[in-house]
């Protein structure tokens, strides 16, 4: 079993609650108001896209932005906080929508890669060596606007190109199978997996599991895991949680689900997630409903499920699991499982 984990979350869980029906509801804070916050909520790293550290990178040079990420490093040294990762903003800019690696129009391809290689800049810049790519449109509102084949050709190459870019880099996909497009490229570990083993490093190519995007995709967040864990490409996750099938709603960890996260942390621990420098990432967001002055719990309760179910896991009795098991009584399983949920 490993030892202690390490927690991160993004500056963008730390909102004003504003959703597509309603506007802003709680106060907005600065960056280095949130890097304030994070220790004190029991987390080491920060999760970055490539412009909260570098806001209106789009209008610098290459040189600026490097200079503005090590700026952010030192802010992070002085909080003894890390970057963990740096994911290339690829869904606000007017070049990408219809897409970034895999728009229509070469210009805006061309874009995306441009912005994929300043956001390498950035990691550099901070200290880590580690991409997200969330694709998020990287797919379709109706499926005759791209060919499916061209477009996994054209990820492919959008990986080779960073890979290409920086030698040390490792790229983290973030499967999801929708929203904000209708049906979306990659919505699976398996398909991220395939798109890396084809790549020209695929050793630097894994993945990013967030437990809603499993949930949407039909699949259980552990099983994903698991997946990626034994092809040795489970290099950050998303703890969330997700209600049903339905927009994506990074709800605290265990929220809906309490069993479901279990198996996530369980799975996690069993195989020493961690000791490679993994971070247990969040990827969360609080209730609309919360207040200015709670509009953190979210991200404590998150924590706090972790590592109360992480106690719960390792204080299981393995002989006992393994006998029922071997006996093949599966109830029994349920019910001591359930019961040591339920504090039993
Ligand atoms: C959105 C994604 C996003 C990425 C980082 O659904 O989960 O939060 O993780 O941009
Ligand atoms: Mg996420």
């Amino acid at each position: 079993m490993p030892g202690k984990f390490r927690f991160s979350f993004g500056p963008w869980n730390i909102h004003e609650g504003a959703d597509p029906f309603g506007p802003p509801v709680r106060e907005t804070l600065t960056f280095a108001e949130k890097l304030g916050m994070y220790k004190e909520l029991g987390f080491d790293a920060v999760q970055f896209h490539d412009d909260d550290a570098v806001p209106e990178m789009n209008e610098l040079t290459p040189q600026q932005i490097t200079q503005r990420a090590e700026a952010v490093r030192q802010q992070l040294d002085e909080h003894g906080l890390v970057a963990e990762f740096v994911a290339p903003r690829l869904w606000e800019d007017p070049r990408t929508i219809d897409g970034a690696y895999t728009s229509n129009d070469a210009a805006c391809r061309e874009y995306a890669r441009e912005r994929s290689r300043r956001a390498i800049d950035i990691a550099s810049g901070l200290g880590t060596d580690l991409i997200v790519l969330w694709l998020a449109r990287e797919g379709t509102y109706l499926r005759e606007a791209k060919d499916s084949k061209q477009s996994t050709d054209l990820l492919l190459s959008a990986l080779n190109d960073m890979l290409e870019y920086d030698s040390q880099i490792r790229l983290a996909i973030e499967p999801k199978p929708n929203e904000p497009m209708d049906q979306a490229y990659i919505p699976t570990a398996g398909h991220a997996i395939a798109l890396g083993s084809m790549s020209i490093a695929p050793e630097r190519v894994g993945v990013n599991i967030e437990s809603a995007h499993a949930i949407l995709a039909g699949a259980d967040p552990s099983d994903e895991m698991g997946f990626a864990l034994a092809c040795g490409k489970l290099w950050t996750v998303h703890l969330n949680d997700q209600n049903g099938l339905k927009f994506d709603e990074d709800k605290s960890f265990g929220a809906v689900d309490l069993r479901r996260a279990f198996n996530q942390v369980r799975i996690l621990d069993k195989y020493d997630y961690g000791n490679n420098g993994e971070i247990v990432g969040l990827d969360v967001k609080a209730l609309r409903t919360q207040k200015d002055e709670v509009a953190t719990k979210h991200l404590s309760n998150s924590r706090t499920m972790f590592l109360r179910l992480l106690e719960i896991s390792r204080s299981l009795d393995d002989d006992k699991i393994e006998a029922m098991i071997a006996d093949r009584d599966y109830e029994e399983l349920d019910l001591y499982i359930m019961e040591s949920l339920l504090g039993g």
